[in-house]
């Protein structure tokens, strides 16, 4: 009898959601002692962040494995005054993007096959360190600060020059298409699918946070009502749907969400926005320490949510800043102030993972087979492990991708009325011809590489 209870019990386990957790990344030995996690990859693998070592700042890659690896500087070694840091990190954790300040100051890409890729240096071959080419009207400039990267690694975004002549680019790595934005521009966010783009532009009101789309172009955002105008955009959703940011309102900054359906809403006073969640569901940034903000909880402090959820916070005296969250709503990086008075209390870097239903649609996060969609409805008609309401390709809804979903995106495509959440199979934020070729790589390679709003990432 005791192992048929075990069995049960095992069963049962196996169907409930990993307990949210906290975890100090710590940081390198020597130098002060001061971390922070700027970027999680879309599963919570990978962090990417700053450090400190006896040689100074560096930028580092985390893993639960190996813990804090220290990634190369674009100039080999790390002198005083030099600035690494890494912001962003590919799907699956192999492309990761940032910022190495020599006395040049260049942009880099890190791959772990192709190893370190400076971007924007201006030295002619073969002493340009691997720099990448200007290979469009608007040149690559020389200091760039690499912020975002799409999902599979090969779209970057940042911006290059110095104040006041910097400007936002998009490089697509595939294509070569290298985009500037506006002269004084930053660009900031970008989706899974690399099609939605965010960040600031100049304006004759003032700085104004943007949108741009392949399909739409630049968008401005207008700014929150009251004060200066004055907004800027930090981080865009997976499925291009959702952009955070800061701007000016009657009573001070203000973090901000903006959709095209609700427009530009306040999160409240003297807070920014850094990350958010699928859709929109969740907000992370600063305000009065790392705040949380969903629709239905509001602004929450992130220390109490974890709290809230059974998480033990008490070796952390605060949760500081919040940098970046996780497509499904369940990861969260940024740095908090240990609780450690014999070490002055040192900032690390913090990652909390298995938040509690992350998309805040009451489906447990371990039986929730669309993490990146809010909705009740868990049926999976072809048993894949993604649910039918996010079963990208399936324009004709029945759950299954046939055949009879090419018809039904080629009539969508001719009747735009018939167009469903499901029918951008490629995840930009059209319904067209390319989401025929999406359709039929999912009919034939039945590996779930479709992706679409409701689930933006593939494979998954
Ligand atoms: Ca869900
Ligand atoms: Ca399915
Ligand atoms: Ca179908
Ligand atoms: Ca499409």
């Amino acid at each position: 009898m005791p192992l048929v209870v075990g069995a049960i019990l095992s069963g049962a386990l196996a169907l409930e959601s990993r307990a949210a957790s906290l975890i100090g990344l710590g940081d390198f030995d020597g130098g002060s002692y001061n971390s922070r996690g700027l970027g999680v990859s879309p599963d919570a693998s990978v962090v990417v962040g700053r450090g400190n070592s006896g040689s100074g700042n560096v930028a580092f890659r985390w893993t639960q494995a190996r813990g804090l690896v220290q990634l190369p500087t674009t100039t080999g070694g790390i002198f005083p005054g030099q600035f690494n840091e890494a912001y962003a990190v590919s799907q699956n954790g192999g492309t990761v993007v940032g910022a190495s300040r020599s006395f040049l100051g260049e942009g880099v890409l890190w791959t772990q096959a192709g190893g370190t890729l400076v971007i924007g240096c201006t030295l002619p071959p073969p002493n340009d360190g691997g720099c990448i080419p200007s290979t469009s009207t608007s040149p690559i400039p020389r200091t760039i600060s690499a912020t975002g990267v799409s999902a599979d690694g090969s779209v970057v975004v940042g911006f290059g020059g110095s104040v006041p002549a910097e400007q936002g680019f998009r490089w697509d790595q595939r294509s070569g298409s290298f985009i500037g934005f506006a002269a004084q521009s930053e660009a900031f966010g970008i989706s899974a699918s690399g099609f939605a783009v965010v960040g600031w532009v100049t304006t004759t009101h003032g700085r104004e946070a943007f949108l741009w789309t392949q399909a739409t172009g630049l968008q401005g955002l207008g700014d929150l009502p009251g004060g200066n105008f004055s907004s800027q955009a930090l981080d865009v959703s997976a499925d291009g749907s959702a952009v955070v940011g800061v701007s000016r309102s009657g009573r001070g900054d203000e973090a901000f969400l903006w959709t095209q359906t609700s427009g530009m809403m306040p999160l409240g006073v003297d807070t920014e926005a850094h990350g958010v969640s699928a859709q929109g569901v969740a907000v992370v940034g600063v305000g009065d320490g790392a705040f949380y903000w969903t629709q239905t909880g509001g602004l929450e402090k992130l220390r109490d949510v974890l709290a809230m959820q059974g998480v033990d916070v008490s070796a952390w005296l605060s949760l500081d800043v919040a940098y970046d969250i996780s497509p499904d709503g369940t990861a969260i990086v940024g740095y908090g102030t240990r609780d450690d008075p014999a070490n002055g209390n040192p900032p690390e870097a913090f990652l909390v993972r298995d938040l509690a239903d992350g998309d805040q649609d009451g489906v447990s996060n371990a039986t929730d087979n669309c993490p990146y969609f809010a909705t009740t409805v868990v049926t999976d008609a072809d048993s894949d492990g993604r649910g039918d309401a996010c079963e990208c390709t399936d324009q004709n809804g029945d759950g299954f991708n046939t055949v009879a979903d090419l018809v039904a995106i080629n009539l969508a495509i001719i009747d735009p009325l018939r167009v469903t959440p499901l029918c951008d199979g490629n995840g930009d934020g059209r319904c067209d011809a390319a989401d025929i070729m999406a359709a039929t790589i999912e009919l034939y390679t039945p590996t779930s590489t479709s992706t679409c709003p409701r689930n933006p990432l593939p494979g998954v």
